[in-house]
């Protein structure tokens, strides 16, 4: 079974939810972009200063403090056995600057979440009311539906044309009922 794995999807698909359930599941660490660049906004830090005002437009972060961000992240002890990538690659870009890191840091199977647009709207617009993320509201999630088409979908052509085989997930349902189906498409790995 792989355990080098990258989720994929559009927002609100459900990418952040099922991959701290399968993290968990396999022992692996979960990564993800979007919740260490909200760690270092709410820090203060430079990286989130920067990162800030681009997230709450719902544009990308640039590659290279992205890039740089991961890239010292994997290269922690725990994550030598694997890890569980949320978020990152964006767009070819980074996809490519991953493939040329650190050695045994090649993804070796892309989960892809899928979920009509209505439904990913819906669900991001409740998390609005639930959580108060500042890029939860309607024009910003517009924008990065936007962006997710032009910059991170190209990916879903990218990682088969380089032999990394990519499942398609349902992602309508229960959390537990796609979460049966993730467990599922990974089981044949
Ligand atoms: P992310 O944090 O990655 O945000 P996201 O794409 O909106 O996905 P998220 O994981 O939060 O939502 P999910 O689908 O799990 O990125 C935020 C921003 O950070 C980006 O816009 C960008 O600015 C920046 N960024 C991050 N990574 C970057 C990178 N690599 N390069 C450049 N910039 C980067 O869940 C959405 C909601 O659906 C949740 O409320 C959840 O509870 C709900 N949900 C989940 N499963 C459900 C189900 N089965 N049924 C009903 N609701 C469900």
């Amino acid at each position: 079974m792989g355990r080098r794995v990258l989720f994929l999807g559009p927002p609100g698909a459900g990418k952040g939810t099922q991959a701290t359930l399968l993290a968990r599941a396999l022992g692996v660490p979960h990564i993800s972009t979007g919740v260490m660049l909200r760690e270092a906004v709410a820090e203060g830090t430079d990286l989130g200063n920067q990162a800030g005002v681009l997230m709450a437009a719902g544009d990308l972060v640039p590659d290279e403090l992205v890039v740089a961000m991961v890239a010292e992240r994997l290269s922690r002890s725990d994550a030598a056995c694997g890890f569980l990538l949320d978020g990152f690659p964006r767009n070819i870009e980074q996809a490519d600057a991953l493939d040329n890191s650190v050695d045994g840091h090649a993804i070796e199977v892309v989960l892809l979440l899928t979920v009509v647009e209505d439904e990913l709207v819906r669900r991001l617009l409740k998390r609005a009311v639930e959580d108060g993320r500042d890029d939860d509201n309607e024009d910003t999630i517009r924008r990065r539906l936007e962006v997710y088409r032009s910059e991170t979908e190209p990916l879903v052509e990218h990682y088969p044309l380089h032999g990394v085989p990519i499942r398609r997930i349902d992602g309508l349902g229960t959390v537990e009922e796609v979460f049966a189906r993730v467990v599922m498409a990974l089981a044949h790995e």
